[in-house]
């Protein structure tokens, strides 16, 4: 295949409701769309880096230029022999996994769809038709604005929760929310919150039965975590620091955690993801896939990848409503009562694109030809 152009959207799209996390709380995105063209068909992707630098390096405006300035001109006019090239061909960038991982997957439902296959079984998933959905549900302005958030979430058939905590809003919120709520699935993320001097602080969560505590020390380490997981019941369950399959065997060895959040974007895309993926699966360590509050595009590729075997435990992927008043998909992600997404079979990503709609909430465009 030959990309004629790789055209870039940047999208402002307001939350239905502000996330907050441990770092800095959203009330509007700003997401960088992929489009790869070839001989008139387009494939699409989702940049899934944030408003600003605080969840890893990457931004919606270091996105636009690594992508524009170093992925896309590595990849138009060249001929490629299938959407695994992209990955090698733009692994010398360093980090910038997002604006990487974007476009690779862009190239990704540009084959499924030259293919007429779903992406899911282009990029070698299909493992399940049903993707188990928890939700992750920010820090709120007061305990009893949560407990409302996740009776609701639980109302509409979500499988597990999973909150956000930050020093101070904690142990005594998590104790509040097992009061209400004794046998839910709960986990909480911290989102780099803490340190080893806090380990005295965790092991106290280990009264909550937590299915997990998600990456609660630093944004880059493992090592940390490795000396924090034996001192604690709850299982330790990795994100942002696991950025390549390399990261996961590392983690692994040194038994830093016992679970690890996949999220496409973190690791440069679908070919890493899936090595991620296989890495963890061999040593017997279940995986999940995150989010980054995706807009339609990035949510379709979450799907697809949440049907590879290992995805066995439920993950962030969960309905466009949640987030947005209108998708730029069609029809929007939608959950069934038992907390599940039905995996689609049309080709590519699965889903319409309402351009209409994606061209009313552009931002700016650029074109690499
Ligand atoms: O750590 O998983 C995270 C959102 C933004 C940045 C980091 C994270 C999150 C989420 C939300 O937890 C997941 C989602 O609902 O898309
Ligand atoms: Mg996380």
């Amino acid at each position: 295949m030959k990309l004629d152009r790789i055209v870039l959207r940047h999208l402002q799209m307001p939350l239905v409701h502000f996330f907050e996390t441990s770092f800095s709380r959203t009330y509007s995105r700003h997401i960088v769309i992929v489009e790869a063209v070839s001989d008139g068909l387009s494939g699409w992707g989702e940049i899934t880096a944030g408003e600003n630098p605080f969840y890893n390096e990457e931004w919606t405006e270091s996105a636009w230029m690594i992508a524009r300035d170093y992925v896309a001109p590595r990849l138009v006019n060249r001929e490629l022999a299938s959407a695994s090239d992209v990955d090698p061909l733009t692994r010398h960038i360093r980090g910038h996994n997002m604006a990487r991982g974007g476009v690779e997957a862009a190239v990704w439902d540009l084959q499924a769809r030259q293919n007429g296959n779903p992406l899911w079984k282009e990029i070698g998933g299909g493992a399940r038709k049903e993707i188990p959905c928890g939700v992750s549900i920010g820090i709120q302005d007061t305990v009893e604005q949560l407990l409302g958030k996740i009776e609701q979430e639980l109302a509409d058939g979500y499988q597990r929760i999973k909150m956000k905590i930050k020093p101070g809003w904690d142990i005594d919120v998590i104790r509040q929310v097992r009061e209400r709520f004794p046998t839910i699935r709960l986990m909480a993320d911290a989102n780099s919150a803490y340190t080893l001097a806090d380990a005295d602080r965790l092991k106290q969560l280990d009264d909550f039965y937590l299915m997990m505590i998600e990456q609660p020390l630093a944004h880059d380490d493992i090592i940390d975590h490795a000396a924090l997981q034996p001192q604690l019941a709850t299982p330790v369950c990795l994100d942002e620091c696991i950025r390549s399959a390399h990261h996961a065997e590392q983690a692994i060895r040194l038994k830093a955690g016992r679970i690890v959040n996949i999220k496409l974007g973190r690791v440069g895309g679908f070919a890493e993801a899936k090595r991620v993926h296989d890495v963890c699966e061999a040593a017997s360590v279940p995986v999940w896939c995150g989010g980054m509050l995706e807009a339609g595009i990035g949510r379709a590729h979450n799907i697809a990848l949440a049907t590879l075997p290992n995805f066995t435990l439920p993950g962030d992927v969960s309905a466009s409503k949640r987030y947005w008043k209108q998708d730029i998909i069609v029809p929007p992600v939608e959950t069934t009562a038992q907390g599940t997404i039905v995996v689609r079979d049309e080709p590519g990503l699965g889903y319409e694109l309402d351009r209409d709609f994606m061209d009313h909430i552009t931002f700016r465009t650029e074109t690499v030809s």
